[in-house]
């Protein structure tokens, strides 16, 4: 199957795309086990189930060559002093890489390899971060009440490693702290 070159548009403020393949929509319950303070995840879950983020596909075949595109907005919260986040994951095929370009807010990528190296990246509006083949990432919306938006592209055929990060978390995790965020290891990190 061949792709004809193809556009989709985005705007401030809010950059949801007019025309998209395919839309995500992950809640609090999509989450569970993945934040620190489980009592405070309780305590939010009894209040309802929020969306935390939804993502936004422009899509193209799953083959190596094509790459899969699409926006991310990250709603902003905290569970317990920790930031709403997505799930996060390596790729399936590991050694594909992912370029994110920040829209709108202000974001942290935490980011790790297999081998126990960490990594966590500033995101304000301009920058654009590469994050390379090997490296499990997640972003966590660290403003207080804006979403955090980005733009991502990826290889098609990368496909998605979500149980490493479900079984074990990441090594690291990003707290509220009195005057800025806060990077702290994950006291429930498991090898
Ligand atoms: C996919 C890419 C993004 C994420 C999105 C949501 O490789 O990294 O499109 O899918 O930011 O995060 P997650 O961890 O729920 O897929
Ligand atoms: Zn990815």
């Amino acid at each position: 199957m061949t792709v004809q070159p193809f556009v989709h548009s985005i705007r401030p403020p809010d950059f949801i795309p007019e025309t998209f393949d395919n839309h995500i929509v992950r809640r609090l319950s999509d989450m569970r086990g993945q934040f620190a303070d489980e009592a405070a995840y309780e305590r939010l879950a009894g209040g309802g189930d929020p969306v935390l983020y939804e993502v936004y596909e422009f899509l193209t075949p799953a083959v190596a060559g094509e790459l899969l595109s699409g926006i991310s907005i990250l709603h902003s919260g905290v569970v317990g002093e920790e930031y709403f986040m997505t799930k996060g994951h390596f790729h399936e095929v590991l050694d594909t890489a992912e370029i994110y370009h920040c829209l709108s807010g202000r974001g942290v990528m935490m980011m790790e390899t297999p081998e126990g190296r960490s990594a966590a990246v500033d995101l304000v509006p301009g920058t654009i971060l590469y994050v390379p083949p090997r490296w499990a990432h997640r972003s966590v919306n660290v403003a207080g009440d804006s979403d955090l938006i980005t733009f991502f592209a990826y290889p098609a055929h990368a496909g998605h490693d979500y149980a490493t990060i479900e079984s074990r978390g990441f090594r690291r995790l990003v707290l509220q702290g009195d005057r800025a965020p806060r990077t702290v290891d994950n006291p429930r990190w498991k090898e």
